[in-house]
């Protein structure tokens, strides 16, 4: 860990906090094998290196999806076919919430990993892989019901003829509701931990910088960003590392 008088002092920020907001990106989750949007290893590079799209974000735009959903499925079936579990700093936030701390996790995810290690309130605020909606009859479908055609290399369709897309938040559509109404309110936290995010996108990432003028903050991201300098603790260091360290060190003292 690159500097440890930072470390103690986020520490003692982490015990001395009771509410605290988790605002996590594709970087906590890289470790179990999704890749992230923007690392040199991350899926941009990936798409632009194995598919033959105009540009690679295009795979995530809601229309080329209707015009040509073939490779999003495509790369939904290689996410499926692996067998994914929580890194170590999932765990970590949720052993947190069992010792007693109110966490509020406000993740850019769609991979459910936060569910599955344990955590309870949860904000997807790009939306989540675990449901779908058929895009002419609204029908609504659970994962399972489209996994295996997925898994297949096959477009899921609806009975009715249309186009079946899971319920992520593509660019050109609106973030869920609930998010605009957390943030409507001032957000009240002793803490806010920022984890494996680049920050670039908005809405969302405007609404969690604001929050830096009046919140402690630490941030974990391997990258630099453009808010490094307004957060009050940072380590440009690997999340599990990160979380395996504090774990150790606050187990003994909370
Ligand atoms: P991003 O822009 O790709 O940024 C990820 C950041 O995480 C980068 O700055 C990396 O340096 C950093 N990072 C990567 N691995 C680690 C690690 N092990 N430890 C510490 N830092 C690390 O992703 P954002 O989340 O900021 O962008 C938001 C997009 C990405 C959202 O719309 C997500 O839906 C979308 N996304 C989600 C997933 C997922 O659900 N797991 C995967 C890929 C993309």
């Amino acid at each position: 860990m690159q500097n440890n008088q930072t470390l103690f002092e986020a520490i003692e920020l982490i015990k001395k906090s009771e509410e605290i907001i988790v605002f996590s990106g594709a970087g906590i989750s890289t470790k179990s094998g999704i890749l992230d949007f923007r690392s040199s290893d991350g899926l941009y590079n990936h798409i632009s290196s194995n598919y033959d799209l105009p540009y690679p974000e295009a795979i995530f735009e809601l229309d080329y999806f209707i015009e040509n959903p073939k490779p999003f499925y495509n790369l939904a079936m290689g996410i499926l076919d692996q067998y994914i579990r929580p890194t170590k700093c999932h765990e970590f936030l949720a052993w947190l919430e069992e010792q007693g701390k109110q966490i509020k996790i406000i993740t850019q995810n769609s991979d459910m990993l936060h569910q599955v290690a344990g955590s309870q309130d949860i904000m997807e605020c790009h939306g989540t892989f675990n449901s779908a909606h058929c895009l002419e009859c609204e029908s609504e479908f659970h994962l399972d019901d489209i996994r295996d055609t997925i898994l297949e290399g096959t477009v899921p369709y609806c009975d009715c003829g249309g186009l079946i897309k899971p319920d992520v938040v593509f660019f050109g559509e609106d973030l869920p509701e609930e998010v605009y109404s957390y943030f409507e309110k001032e957000v009240e936290a002793d803490l806010i931990l920022i984890l494996g995010t680049s920050l670039n996108v908005l809405p969302i990432s405007k609404f969690i910088t604001e929050i830096l003028e009046r919140i402690p903050s630490i941030m974990v991201n391997l990258e630099a960003t453009q808010y490094d300098k307004e957060v009050t603790c940072l380590f440009n260091e690997d999340l599990n590392e990160f979380a395996e360290l504090s774990w150790g060190l606050l187990e003994k003292s909370l």
